[in-house]
């Protein structure tokens, strides 16, 4: 197997034997994200497709899960980091009944390692607890999370819940279950702020940038 296929196949074998000096052979040739981003992502993509077809349990998945976690810590320190005075504060969750948090933990080190200051409320964050931690945090802005099918909706709600609370901070969406369309069309009319797509986690880098500007 080339390096590339066997970083893939740690992922999808959910196997970290050999995993850290492969990583370190790649940072050779790549940036940590093209690394994450490019034969990680592959292999996750792969676990998905496996597991949809019934040829994995949650139980390898969680490996694979533990396997892609991992790897972006051990990445993480090389990651570029920007000297650049400290921006605004993000509060980030994953939405109510979504348990998927290695996109946003992605999103959370990014902001940060480019001068962001990010609150990680974590996973299955109901509206009731953000509105509480945008009340106690005063973000500039709030980012969620969501891959599952019903976590589209959950953040309808959500965007509804935020309006009734009075909040209207810049809310930025992103994860596998979300499109551009489904954000323009469903989530932005149910709040009273700017709502924008991330497709991922540099593209939410991006956006807060621009919100920020
Ligand atoms: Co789950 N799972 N899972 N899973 N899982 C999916 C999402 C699924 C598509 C797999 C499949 O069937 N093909 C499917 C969803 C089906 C649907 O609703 N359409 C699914 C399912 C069904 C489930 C369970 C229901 C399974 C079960 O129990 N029967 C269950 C749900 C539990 C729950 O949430 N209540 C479940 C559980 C799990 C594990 C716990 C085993 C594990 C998660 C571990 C963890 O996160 N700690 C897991 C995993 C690993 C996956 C897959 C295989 C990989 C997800 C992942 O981590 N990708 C996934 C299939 C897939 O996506 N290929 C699948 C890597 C990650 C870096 O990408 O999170 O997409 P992602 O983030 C991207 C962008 O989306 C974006 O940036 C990142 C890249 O830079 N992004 C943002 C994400 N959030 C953002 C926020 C932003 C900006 C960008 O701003 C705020």
């Amino acid at each position: 197997l080339t390096l590339e296929e066997r970083l893939a196949a740690y992922v999808v074998e959910g196997s970290k034997d050999g995993l850290i000096p492969d990583l370190e052979l790649a940072l050779k040739k790549y940036a940590p994200l093209e690394i994450i981003n490019g034969p990680l992502m592959r292999g996750m993509e792969e676990v998905g497709r496996l597991f949809n077809a019934n040829q994995l349990i949650v139980a390898e998945v969680l490996q694979s899960a533990e396997v892609m976690k991992a790897s972006v810590s051990f990445l993480e320190p090389f990651m570029e980091k920007s000297e650049s005075a400290a921006k605004g504060k993000i509060l980030l969750a994953t939405v109510k009944g979504d348990v998927h948090d290695i996109g946003k933990n992605l999103v959370e080190i990014i902001l940060s390692n480019n001068g962001y200051n990010v609150v990680n409320l974590g996973i299955k964050v109901t509206p009731e607890q953000l509105i509480a931690s945008a009340r106690e945090e005063n973000p500039d802005a709030i980012g969620l999370s969501g891959l599952l099918v019903k976590s589209a909706q959950q953040m309808v709600i959500t965007a509804q819940d935020l309006r009734e609370a009075g909040i209207h901070v810049p809310l930025m969406v992103g994860g596998a279950a979300l499109t551009r369309k489904f954000t323009s069309n469903r989530i932005a009319p149910e709040y009273s702020g700017i709502v924008v797509y991330a497709k991922d986690a540099m593209d939410g880098l991006d956006l807060a940038n621009k919100l920020q500007d």
